[in-house]
């Protein structure tokens, strides 16, 4: 006989969502902590999660979405890559009837192919940055580096778009050299590296990374050069991962603007909404992007976030 209690996880297991995750990549601590609060949050609401790392292709999304559509899933979430090239794939997930949420990155696709996108303004977080540098630079003129995300991603492109809104105006603030590092620790040192011998004899005042794992590459070749990144190069980034609070600590940091990593979250409140009675979300859910300087106790932050999967 079936206690009453194995019943009822019988008729759980029975209804269990299905949900495929079609993930970037793991370019960077940001990425992984996203990765791993979408697990948590999938396990413990029940949801039986299907992911698919991409590696950092969109062929490898599009292949993956295919599968789950032919899977028959009850959603899907998508980070997408880059931000053009997915009507024909959304249009087939919509055809099934299978809702797709869009986690993080944006994509340029007409909103009805999506439920929703759950995400930070990302334009915003670049003018935060810029604000910051705008506020704290030193007198005079201030030649800033820029390692720029993804080429073609959409927070590379806003936080590009937001940062020089931010700096508009103010003569003294002049972006010098500006190139991708794909988000990667690996790719913003050696960009530093290029940035720093092509400026040499120049003084760079400050660097504007679009996410802090390019920041802490830069600020190992900045240390390699035989400078103080800080003081000499001020630092300021986005994401707010548990290194960059760090770094902060130990002054070779400035300044970071927060990305939270649960996503998952506010996009399965959404999904169980919409599973249970047809409830249309709003077409963005913004998650809260925060600054944090040297004067907001790094530490403690650091280990406020250390244990989530960074
Ligand atoms: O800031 C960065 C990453 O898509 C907004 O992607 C996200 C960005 C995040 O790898 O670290």
């Amino acid at each position: 006989l079936l206690t009453s209690a194995a019943i009822t996880a019988c008729a759980f297991a029975a209804s269990a969502q299905t949900v495929g995750f079609s993930q970037i990549g793991s370019e960077s601590g940001w990425r992984a902590a996203e990765t791993t609060l979408t697990r948590q949050q999938a396990e413990e609401r029940g949801i039986d999660l299907r992911f698919s790392d991409a590696q950092q292709r969109q062929e490898n999304q599009i292949a993956a979405i295919r599968s789950f559509v032919a899977q028959g899933v009850d959603a899907i979430l998508l980070a997408p890559v880059v931000a053009t090239g997915w009507d024909s794939v959304l249009e087939e997930a919509k055809e099934a009837e299978i809702p797709v949420v869009l986690l993080d990155r944006r994509v340029d696709s007409s909103d009805d192919l999506y439920l929703t996108a759950v995400g930070s303004d990302l334009v915003h977080e670049g003018s935060v940055a810029g604000q910051w540098l705008v506020d704290n630079k030193p007198e005079g003129t201030c030649r800033v580096v820029e390692l720029q995300g993804t080429t073609g991603s959409s927070p590379a492109i806003d936080r590009a778009t937001g940062f020089r809104n931010a700096i508009e105006g103010n003569a003294d603030i002049e972006i010098v050299r500006s190139q991708t590092g794909d988000f990667t620790r690996t790719g913003g040192k050696e960009v530093m590296e290029s940035f720093l011998q092509a400026e040499a004899g120049n003084e760079i005042c400050a660097l504007y990374a679009h996410n802090d794992d390019m920041a802490l590459g830069a600020i190992q070749a900045i240390k390699e050069a035989g400078m103080d990144p800080g003081d000499d190069i001020l630092i300021v980034s986005i994401d707010a991962v548990p290194d960059i609070f760090q770094a902060m600590a130990d002054g070779d940091a400035n300044a970071t603007v927060e990305l939270t990593p649960n996503m998952a979250g506010p996009a399965f409140d959404a999904l169980e909404a919409y599973w249970a009675d047809g409830t249309e979300p709003e077409k963005f859910i913004q998650t809260e992007s925060k600054l944090y300087t040297q004067s907001d106790d790094p530490m403690a932050e650091y280990e406020a976030r250390k244990d989530l999967g960074y």
